[in-house]
């Protein structure tokens, strides 16, 4: 078992090795290490669903995902990208406060989120300059 000091060094750790994070003072690190939350998903998992209400932020710490959406002329939702360790995703719904605008699906063997609520969001890195400028 590991201990709650144990967990929070890894993930400052890997925190410290994302680049979206690079320009956050350790503080604010640290704080973010104490308050993310680690998720587990199955392949084949809607991390994500287009249209949905969200109230969460994901950093890739294992595994692979695949984002999707629907694009008008097509069927069934289309792949966009692929995200792996280090990357982000679910910036936009809380950014807007509006709806999930794509689908964020996790591939095999599973993969490990580590979540951040709304609240730490705004508190920690809604405002950094990257999210708010992202334009996929
Ligand atoms: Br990753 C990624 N790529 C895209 C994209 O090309 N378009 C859109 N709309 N979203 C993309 N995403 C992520 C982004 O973080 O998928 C998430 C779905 O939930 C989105 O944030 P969200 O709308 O909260
Ligand atoms: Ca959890």
């Amino acid at each position: 078992m590991k201990t709650g000091l144990q967990r929070q060094e890894e993930n400052m750790k890997f925190l410290k090795s994302v680049p979206l994070l690079k320009s956050l003072p350790s503080e604010k690190l640290s704080k973010l290490a104490d308050v993310l939350d680690l998720d587990f998903y199955h392949e084949g998992d809607y991390i994500i669903r287009e249209g949905s209400t969200g109230d969460a932020f994901f950093i890739i710490n294992q595994g692979e995902v695949k984002v999707t959406q629907k694009i008008s002329g097509f069927e069934e939702p289309q792949e966009v990208r692929k995200l792996k360790r280090g990357d982000y995703f679910g910036e936009k719904a809380l950014l807007s406060e509006d709806r999930r605008t794509a689908n964020v699906i996790a591939l095999a063997p599973g993969v490990e989120c580590l979540t951040l609520d709304r609240n730490s969001f705004n508190a920690l890195i809604g405002n950094l300059n990257e999210l708010k400028e992202k334009d996929y």
